[in-house]
């Protein structure tokens, strides 16, 4: 009898929506490197999740990285209250300060998803890391977010990735892309 090879494709989404509610195992934040909270989509997550997830945000910062998370980087918590298990902060580039390399964006996604694999969370849902107070074009962070994702290996790691977009001209921007 011949082998059977089965191929599990990562299933990769758009959606228009608020990151914080997405039920999925693991949201993704858009965070700084200091980890204490900020704005954006990070405002919303800390203030979603209580205090809990800050408790361990202190933690991470005393015990892994006491210079605070490199830009690129992505590191694990617990959600707090909010509905998914984990949240996986990571530090997107801040085009307003010269930090304009797309490896160092490409590197947020992915080093998110190995952060996802690490804890076993099999579903992801990103925000458009770099693209609110960080400054980056939508379409910009569209496009190398989704060839981030398509090309993380081992792909078989994360069953789906969701891209939950605060803004009709994000998600537009994230649909086209997605189709290319
Ligand atoms: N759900 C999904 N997306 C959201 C939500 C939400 N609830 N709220 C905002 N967004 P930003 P950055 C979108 O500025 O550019 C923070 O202060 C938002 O519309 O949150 O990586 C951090 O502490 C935008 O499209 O993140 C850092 O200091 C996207 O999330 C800094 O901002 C990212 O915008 C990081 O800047």
């Amino acid at each position: 009898m011949d082998n059977l090879v089965i191929v599990v494709d990562m299933r990769v989404e758009a959606v228009r929506g608020d990151i914080t509610t997405q039920r999925l195992d693991a949201i993704v934040n858009a965070a700084n490197s200091g980890l204490m909270g900020g704005g954006g989509v990070d405002g919303a997550i800390h203030a979603a999740a209580g205090p809990a997830l800050l408790a361990e945000c202190r933690e991470v910062r005393r015990t892994a990285y006491p210079g605070g998370l490199p830009v690129g980087y992505a590191v694990a918590t617990g959600a707090g209250n909010l509905p998914a298990r984990w949240v996986i902060h990571t530090v997107g580039p801040n085009w307003h300060r010269g930090e304009r390399d797309e490896a160092d964006l490409a590197a947020c996604f992915a080093s998110s998803l190995a952060e996802a694999a690490r804890v076993g969370a099999r579903s992801v849902a990103f925000p458009a890391v770099s693209a609110g107070v960080y400054g980056w074009a939508g379409a910009t962070v569209a496009r190398v977010a989704i060839a981030a994702v398509r090309g993380f290996e081992p792909s078989d790691a994360v069953d789906l990735v969701r891209f939950v977009l605060f803004s009709d001209r994000l998600y537009d921007e994230f649909a086209v892309a997605l189709r290319a």
